[in-house]
């Protein structure tokens, strides 16, 4: 049954049906009862497998295929009516051809199979920062993915009325062919077209491909900005809460910073820590002048290996109801593991791959990018303005990646002309969330590389510009949790301790705290950086507080031969920036 009479929507579905030849259409309300009834199909169809009801109520798993286990940046377009508007660092392709070829593979792929028709918002329903879509799938784990990543309801199409003004999401399993493998962003037709994937940054098209890549689009347009940032509040012993937001790339730590416990003393005096998001922000300016920011997302989508009682309880225990385990290994019990959960791999239980596994034979039981899918609501640490429509004022912006050298671990922008300078020359070394080399250094502007949705130059212009409408700017930081010893191990503790951290950035947006002028910025005065309870001393601390010359001079080279594939585009702010990083090392 349709729910709607928007001809808007229920022409494009009937065209996308036309298309793709499902033997049926299922229409998705959002509701338990319905999306039960898909969960047992998807038992039935082996799409899902239904773990310990008892021990891990409301919970399945499922495997994606072993060759579509990651997003796939190279296959990854941004189609616009001109290449110039996708600039250099996006896959592009013209519109018309890219429909064209999509067709073809599109043609009946849906064929003995459902679609369902999953309405869904990202915010706040009604809400100033509110944007709908309508994702069409004939994946079962797509529609239990959305219900928890998204609010999926009727109340969409109460919203959207007969407006054309949403987001056009078609998603095809077809045949899982890496060869036609495409995920495809058509942001001046509000168009999203994936096929030949089932792994969910691909096929869960609120995410990346609508929060991120047609939003930082439609922001660029609208002045508002999305970014590949968690959003996070610190509640001091007195009851203020001050929020920050923060850009890391895939894999390099969003969702643990947003879920931080932190370390003993802090608690004792009554500081707590509480997660808005974990993965993208929207950013509008209020009334105030101040930055606000929501969480678009319902649920998180975060990396399972690793993810322990000890590394990160709040995100374990988001984890304990309603919710889907992927590519991790299944114990025979019913439940789940992955490496980092504890010291014990479990016996005769299933890889990844679904292979019974031998924990002794060297090989990996999860996947790298194995990943659970939570509710929000389940997260002990999520903040009471979670469903705030107007979102959260923010302080500080972060930005940070993993290098083993060259970055300190924290250091601030001296105004928010030189903190877009920051983010802009960002790098960071390649995880396992995309296909291809892991540990490889590049460029990662805001944590933004494979996620801006039009001309990088442009966007950083758009950051300018969005400083000049903010009139109570936030601060902006860098951090780097991941630097080196020479035998490799990571030096500082990070995790919960990086509250040590956090309060020096909250402390310095408040005017709390001095710091040291350097090169690149302001450097924390080495006492200032709370290591009370902490095995750890203040040379440590130094060693990681440190701005090398040489590293730096280094890091200029790459900085110049990553900004020239931007030529005359590139603001003109930016190369003052470069400009006066090179003479601050010289002088
Ligand atoms: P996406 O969901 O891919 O956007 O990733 P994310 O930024 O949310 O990354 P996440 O928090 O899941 O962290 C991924 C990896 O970084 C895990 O292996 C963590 O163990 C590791 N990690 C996170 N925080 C720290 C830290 O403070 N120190 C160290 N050494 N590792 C960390
Ligand atoms: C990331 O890769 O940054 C993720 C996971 O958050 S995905 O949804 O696959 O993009
Ligand atoms: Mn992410």
């Amino acid at each position: 049954m349709a729910f709607t009479n928007n001809s808007h929507i229920l022409d494009w579905i009937n065209q996308m049906a036309d298309m793709t030849k499902p033997d049926k259409i299922v229409w998705i309300d959002g509701s338990e009862e319905q999306l039960n009834a898909i969960r047992n199909e998807g038992f039935i169809t082996g799409e899902l497998i239904k773990l310990n009801q008892e021990l891990l109520p409301g919970c399945v798993y499922h495997r994606s295929a072993p060759n579509d286990v990651a997003r796939v940046e190279d296959r990854t377009f941004i189609c616009c009516r001109n290449e110039e508007d996708a600039g250099p660092t996006n896959n592009w392709m013209d519109p018309q051809e890219m429909y064209a070829k999509l067709a073809k593979i599109y043609d009946g792929s849906m064929k003995g199979r459902t679609m369902y028709v999953i309405p869904y918002s990202m915010s706040v329903v009604g809400s100033p920062f509110a944007k709908y879509g309508i994702e069409l799938t004939d994946s079962i784990y797509v529609v239990v993915s959305m219900a928890i990543m998204t609010r999926v309801g009727l109340n969409v199409y109460e919203a959207l009325g007969n407006s054309p003004d949403f987001i056009k999401g078609l998603h095809s399993k077809a045949n899982l062919d890496e060869e036609n493998r495409y995920i495809v962003h058509f942001p001046e037709d509000n168009t999203i077209m994936s096929v030949n994937s089932g792994y969910g940054g691909n096929v869960l098209l609120g995410k990346k491909c609508f929060a991120l890549r047609i939003a930082s689009y439609l922001g660029h347009n609208e002045n508002w900005m999305a970014e590949h940032m968690l959003i996070l509040g610190i509640e001091s012993p007195d009851g203020d809460v001050r929020y920050l937001a923060a850009a890391f790339p895939s894999a390099c730590g969003k969702t643990n910073l947003a879920m931080l416990i932190p370390p003993e003393i802090y608690r004792n005096k009554g500081y707590k820590v509480w997660c808005v998001g974990d993965d993208i922000a929207w950013l509008r300016v209020g009334p105030d002048g101040r930055l606000w920011a929501v969480n678009p997302e319902y649920g998180f989508f975060g990396v399972a290996p690793g993810t322990s009682m000890k590394s990160n309880p709040n995100a374990l225990l988001s984890t304990r109801k309603n919710s889907i385990f992927t590519n991790v290994v299944l114990k025979p019990d019913g439940t789940v593991w992955w490496e980092g959960m504890d010291k014990n791999p479990p016996k005769d239980a299933l890889n990844w791959k679904g292979e019974p596994w031998d924990p002794s034979d060297g090989s990996k039981g999860a996947h790298p990018n194995s990943r659970f899918t939570a509710p929000a609501k389940n997260c002990p640490c999520i903040s009471p303005e979670f469903d705030n429509p107007a979102g959260v004022p923010i302080s500080a912006i972060v930005f940070g990646g993993r290098r083993a050298k060259t970055a300190p671990l924290v250091y601030q922008s001296r105004n928010w002309q030189h903190g877009v300078f920051v983010g802009s020359i960002m790098a960071s070394e390649t995880t396992a969330a995309a296909t291809g080399a892991v540990g490889v250094v590049r460029r990662d502007p805001m944590a933004m590389l494979p996620f801006c949705g039009y001309h990088m130059a442009d966007y950083w212009q758009h950051w300018l510009d969005m400083g000049k409408l903010i009139k109570n700017q936030p601060k902006i930081f860098n951090v780097n949790w991941f630097r080196t010893d020479d035998n490799g191990n990571f030096i500082w503790p990070g995790f919960g301790d990086n509250m040590r951290v956090l309060e020096w950035i909250m402390k310095r947006c408040f005017d709390e705290v001095g710091a040291q002028e350097t090169a690149i910025g302001y450097v924390p005065n080495p006492e200032d950086i709370n290591l009370e309870g902490l095995d750890f001393d203040v040379e440590q601390l130094k060693s990681i507080l440190d701005v090398d010359r040489d590293l730096w001079n280094a890091e200029v080279d790459g900085i110049e031969e990553f900004y020239k594939q931007f030529g005359e585009k590139l603001p003109k702010e930016l190369k003052d920036e470069l400009q006066t990083l090179k003479n601050n090392l010289n002088k």
